[in-house]
């Protein structure tokens, strides 16, 4: 009889204690032993000297999702998780978005029914607030959050999604209560309102003027105001797709001050740059995002703060729409203008081997760096710590083995999702996964995908230590207990 469910022999095995060579085994789903020389499993894969690495968490992409302008995204819980799988991706953690008008938890309810039975990855939910009604603020949220629901994200820009500063407040104090992390996109909605109406009156409606219309000083400037929302509340926020370093420094100066502001990146503003919104024929639609995409000047900086800890995650914001058709880029024609354009780049697949092949691979990464930004930091601040993104006895096997030589050119056709283009098409990587385990079980391997049936469950996410109160609110003021206390 076998010792365990499954050995993984002959790997380099990233370990909280470093490296370790030798194999790794799992029986019940969970890391049963890790060490030379293993008795054996039922099932055994020969690693041959590749690197086995936690399974990546991605910790933004928008799955499945109605977007504010009606559009809805292209992908189901199944198309975008085997994709996200061969990518050496385990844990999806998209959003359950509230649209105004309606309730957060008939949301929450809506995306569970989607992606149940879908997804052959693990997956859990953040929170999208729209609409911080008192039904949504002192019964919905609380109730979610201890179901497992524990981080929200507001909008800060976007007409139909953003909150003005007392309702931010509101979700902000009842996330303090309930030791929840605080996502927010920060770019500063009036301003890109004011700047894209005149841009539009003189002409400059072009897609290549996307990055003018959302300029950084937009993004610096929504993010100081996050930070400071964030210090008057006592709470940690996570600033979502930081793409310029000016918008970084707010973090890095607002962690000196005591503010607990956690921050993340994503690949196109580390490998794709503005110049992508000059191509021709409406092909820069593509790569029309937001915040846009930044000069290489913003994407050194961010491979600076990668490096260097300030940027905690590394997430896609995969958000993906086809080119063609009624719900894709060109949606409102050929001639849209940039402000007409569904927002967002596909990018499940592709996320972990643009950052180990251009980070790792090319030296502005360690290889610590990367597990800690694609894996560790990511269950740290959501609530997973401890289960998933650590190889460690106990937590679940979520295991990747990675073929660090191989070479790929990444392309439509190369892919798995069902989109009519990838943004990186042409790209030449070195490092992909090999093989992709949930829970002990192969998804994918060498190239074939194992999981017929979606097998992945909705996690129940704990409240995360970072949102623990401090005790020490940095302006005096506790709104813990919806009472104040001044000190
Ligand atoms: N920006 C967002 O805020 N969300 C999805 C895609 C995008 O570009
Ligand atoms: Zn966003
Ligand atoms: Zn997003």
């Amino acid at each position: 009889m076998a010792d365990f469910d499954l050995v993984v022999r002959n790997g380099r095995i990233f370990t909280p204690d470093g490296l370790v060579e030798g194999d790794i085994a799992s029986t019940g789903g969970v890391i049963a032993a890790i060490g030379k020389g293993l008795p054996s499993g039922r099932r055994e894969l020969d690693a041959e000297g590749h690197l086995i690495l936690p399974g990546g968490i991605d910790a933004h992409c928008h799955i499945d999702q109605l977007t504010s302008t009606g559009a809805r995204t292209a992908d189901t819980f199944r198309s975008a998780s085997i994709p996200a799988a061969f990518g050496g991706t385990t844990t999806l953690m998209p959003f359950a978005v509230q649209h105004r008008g309606t309730s957060l938890r008939a949301a929450v309810e809506d995306y569970k029914v989607r992606a149940a039975g879908q997804s052959v990855v693990d997956y859990a939910f953040h929170l999208i607030v729209t609409d911080p009604t008192p039904q949504t603020l002192e019964t919905d949220i609380p109730a979610l959050a201890a179901e497992g629901f524990t981080s929200v994200k507001i909008y800060l820009t976007y007409d139909a999604l953003r909150l003005d500063d007392r309702s931010a407040l509101d979700v902000l104090a009842v996330a303090r209560r309930e030791q929840m992390m605080v996502m927010i996109h920060a770019e500063s909605h009036d301003l890109i309102a004011w700047l894209t109406e005149r841009m539009l009156g003189h002409g400059y409606g072009d897609l290549k003027y996307l990055s003018r219309s959302r300029p950084i000083i937009a993004e610096r400037d929504a993010t100081h105001h996050a930070i400071t929302m964030a210090e008057l509340i006592d709470v940690p926020i996570l600033i979502v797709h930081v793409s310029s370093k000016d918008a970084l420094e707010q973090i890095r100066w607002s962690r000196t001050e005591g503010v607990r502001t956690y921050a993340e990146t994503c690949p196109q503003y580390l490998v794709l740059s503005e110049e992508d919104l000059d191509r021709p024929d409406f092909e820069a639609a593509k790569y029309c995002c937001s915040p846009p995409l930044r000069d290489q000047r913003h994407q050194k900086a961010l491979w600076k703060g990668l490096a260097d800890g300030s940027i905690d995650v590394y997430s896609s914001d995969h958000s993906a729409f086809f080119f063609e058709g009624p719900d894709g880029k060109m949606r409102n024609g050929k001639n849209a203008a940039f402000n007409k354009v569904p927002y967002g780049l596909p990018g499940l697949e592709t996320r972990l081997p643009l950052l180990f092949s251009e980070g790792v691979g090319k030296g502005r990464l360690s290889l610590g760096d990367f597990v800690r930004v694609t894996a560790e930091r990511p269950a740290e601040l959501y609530g997973l710590q401890g289960r998933k993104g650590i190889l460690a006895l106990g937590a679940d096997a979520d295991i990747v083995v990675w073929n660090e030589k191989k070479r790929v050119r990444i392309g439509k056709d190369t892919l798995h999702d069902e989109l009519d283009y990838t943004p990186y098409e042409g790209m030449q990587v070195e490092g992909w996964p090999q093989t992709t385990l949930v829970r002990g079980e192969i998804v994918c391997h060498r190239g074939e995908l194992f999981a017929d049936t979606g097998g992945g469950r909705l996690l129940v996410c704990a409240r995360p230590n970072a949102a623990k109160p401090t005790g020490q609110p940095v302006t005096g003021f506790d709104v813990t207990d919806n009472t104040m206390k001044f000190r």
